[in-house]
């Protein structure tokens, strides 16, 4: 049997050839196909937004493709709470697909109309929905601070939340990620800090940024619990996610789970760019040999949880949500409202408001006159 060794290094991971340790412990049928629908919803999803991109040139933002990184969403969404908070980097759509927010809302937001989620102006890698406390953001590393805020805020409000960041290895280059390790770690935050470790950035081996690979080892002595998880076998995703969640529930946190994973695609945009020469053909033939949803779909197929009729009627269920959602994306209109200052403002921040007000040299009084200003 091929099962992951304890240490995972992306300069090693392609020795494990067919991984075979996928194991349904813990997980029954009604979970399994659940995260099996979540992971090919996410396939099917970027797929199709892949034909469409460039023949229809249509969509207004650059996209981040996910395909190859189904496993970790499809745990996390069946582990989230609705209250919980969620932040992303730039390849948000798994995370935000975790979190329950609507494709419609997200197909809309790619194709820049009014009724995306952030009105058509952000774009796939900024792409918010608050109904959904769900956030993404570009600057890498950036979402980590936030959401180290947001879990500072449940743990004085004494609510039972949790935050989960996720991120790519590249965000570990950043000192933001170092100060959210030491302040989560100090205050013991119930945060939960997700990597997927797809080896680069953009075109940048990990071990050309960084003097090892071994994230897990360097965030412990910060007070952070990490753990390490081939991140292709969404049931061994689960079952991890499931533990480190309900801990850090009773208040037994921070945690970083590391799940080694593989974008197919080009770091952004549908094309390939293995032209770069930055990664092997047997790398990428070893990832796309281990696909999260084919490893996860012969498992269910031996255990007798999914046959052929089975697996057509979710594909129809979910090419069907696809094209009603393309549908909206396009009939709808495109934004018409130019005003910005009430975009960016809002009563509910006078400082920032006033703070940026002056920066902008704007008038803004009368947003900000119901703004009661304390002494800042
Ligand atoms: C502060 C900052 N520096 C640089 C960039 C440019 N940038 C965008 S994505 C990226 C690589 C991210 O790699 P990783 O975090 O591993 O995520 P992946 O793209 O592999 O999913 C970089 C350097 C940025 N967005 N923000
Ligand atoms: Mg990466």
């Amino acid at each position: 049997m091929n099962a992951a060794p304890s240490r995972l290094s992306h300069r090693t991971i392609t020795q494990i050839g067919r991984y075979e340790a996928v194991d349904l412990h813990g997980i029954d049928k009604d979970l399994a196909l659940t995260l099996y629908s979540q992971m090919l919803r996410l396939r099917r999803t970027e797929e199709a937004l892949h034909r469409e991109y460039h023949p229809a040139e249509e969509m207004r933002c650059p996209i981040h493709f996910c395909i190859g990184q189904e496993a970790v969403p499809a745990a996390l969404s069946a582990l989230v709470r609705p209250d919980d908070f969620m932040f992303s980097h730039h390849r948000s759509h798994g995370y935000y697909f975790a979190k329950g927010a609507p494709m419609r809302e997200l197909f809309a937001e790619i194709y820049g109309r009014e009724t995306g989620a952030n009105g058509g102006k952000a774009g796939s890698q900024d792409i918010s929905h608050s109904g959904s406390h769900f956030y993404s953001g570009a600057i890498l590393a950036g979402a980590v601070s936030i959401a180290v805020g947001a879990a500072f805020g449940f743990q004085h409000a004494k609510t039972r939340q949790i935050s989960i960041s996720g991120f790519g290895e590249g965000a570990t280059d950043e000192g933001a990620f170092w100060e959210a390790m030491n302040y989560s770690g100090k205050k013991r935050l119930p945060i939960l800090f997700v990597i997927e470790n797809n080896r680069y950035a953009t075109f940048s081996d990990q071990l050309k940024r960084q003097a090892e690979d071994n994230i897990v080892e360097r965030v412990t002595p910060f007070g952070v619990r990490a753990t390490q998880i081939f991140g292709n076998d969404v049931a061994l995703a689960w079952r991890t996610l499931h533990t480190e969640i309900s801990r850090l529930r009773e208040g037994d946190g921070p945690v970083l789970v590391e799940a080694y994973t593989y974008r197919w695609n080009s770091h952004v945009g549908p094309e390939d760019d293995s032209a770069n020469a930055y990664r092997s053909g047997d790398e990428i033939a070893f990832w796309k040999t281990n696909c999260p949803i084919a490893l996860f779909e012969n498992k269910l197929r031996l255990q007798h949880w999914l046959n052929d009729d089975e697996k057509d009627a979710i594909e129809q269920e979910i090419a069907g949500e696809i094209a009603a959602n393309f549908q909206f994306a396009k009939d709808s209109a495109f934004p018409t409202d130019t005003d910005w200052h009430r975009m960016t403002y809002e009563d509910a921040s006078p400082l920032a408001d006033a703070l940026l007000g002056t920066a902008a040299g704007g008038n803004f009084d009368h947003y900000q006159a119901d703004a009661k200003l304390g002494p800042y």
